[in-house]
């Protein structure tokens, strides 16, 4: 299997729960390398901008409003099917539906307010990670 990247992003309410350290550490664990890593508060149209695709949906004003609340934790990982072991180590987009011990299991309330965002395929981390990090910011492997 190949070394992928993928964007993981700590969303505002495990940010405002203290899970930070918490999240980065199982990632960690689970064998991801932190490659770029930032905390921003995005602004609406910043939000709007990373979750363009979204725009028409049901759900697209609450998740903007809900993702420029306050403060989040953007990373670039890196690992060998990051783009699928990250979304098995997150579980599935609603909390009460992902398996146990998975990230938004432990730590997301509701579809709304899942704890994290993981890239859905090896192009689309390509995009993400290009949306929030210049091509510096992206440190090299060792
Ligand atoms: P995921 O790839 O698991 O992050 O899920 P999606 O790309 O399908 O959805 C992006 C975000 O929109 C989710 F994290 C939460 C939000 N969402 C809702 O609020 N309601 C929905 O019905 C679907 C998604």
């Amino acid at each position: 299997m190949a070394i992928e990247r993928t964007l993981s992003i700590i969303k505002p309410d495990a940010v405002e729960k203290n899970h930070t350290g918490a999240i980065i550490s199982r990632l960690e664990s689970e064998g991801f390398i932190v490659r770029a890593m930032k905390r921003v508060h995005l602004t609406r149209a910043e939000a709007e901008g990373f979750y363009a695709e979204h725009k028409g949906r049901g759900f697209f004003d609450e998740l903007v409003t809900f993702m420029s609340r306050g403060p989040i934790v953007i990373m670039a990982l890196e690992r060998e099917d990051a783009v699928a072991k990250y979304r098995e180590v997150i579980g599935a987009t609603d909390p009460q539906k992902a398996a146990e011990n998975t990230i938004r299991k432990l730590y997301g309330a509701h579809v709304g307010e899942n704890a994290v965002h993981g890239s859905d395929k090896v192009e689309t981390a390509v995009r993400e990670i290009g949306y929030f990090f210049a091509g510096y910011e992206v440190s090299p492997r060792a």
